[in-house]
């Protein structure tokens, strides 16, 4: 009796697994266009949010985009870019722009 309810167990964390992990595939459905420059930024990692494939950054200005510098969430082309990327850390990160999105980072790389 026991064996058999650990092993509905161990069924269902696997159902829900692979359910949480095809889920994440798809941040953005739609690929970034390039803009005809990478827009690059430069900025600190405040927080990290892996399930939205989220990352709040506070960036420096951006002169490509007039942008001032602040501090706000971007949206990442790929959750996959969110791995190894901690809270405090000093990055460098490129834009593309999303036609439904807006601008996503499609790259980020901390900085020594
Ligand atoms: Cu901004």
């Amino acid at each position: 009796m026991f064996k058999r309810s650990v092993m509905l167990a161990v069924v269902l964390a696997g159902v829900s697994l692979s359910f949480t992990a095809s889920a994440a595939e798809s941040v953005v459905t739609n690929k970034p266009v390039a803009p005809a420059a990478d827009i690059q930024g430069k900025g600190i990692v405040k927080k990290i949010d892996s399930a939205a494939g989220n990352v709040n950054i506070a960036h420096e200005a951006i002169a490509a985009l007039q942008w001032p510098a602040m501090t706000m969430d971007f949206k990442v082309s790929d959750r996959k870019l969110l791995a190894n990327l901690q809270a405090g850390q000093s990055i460098v990160f490129v834009l593309g722009k999303d036609p439904v999105v807006g601008y996503v980072i499609t790259r980020i790389e901390p900085v020594k």
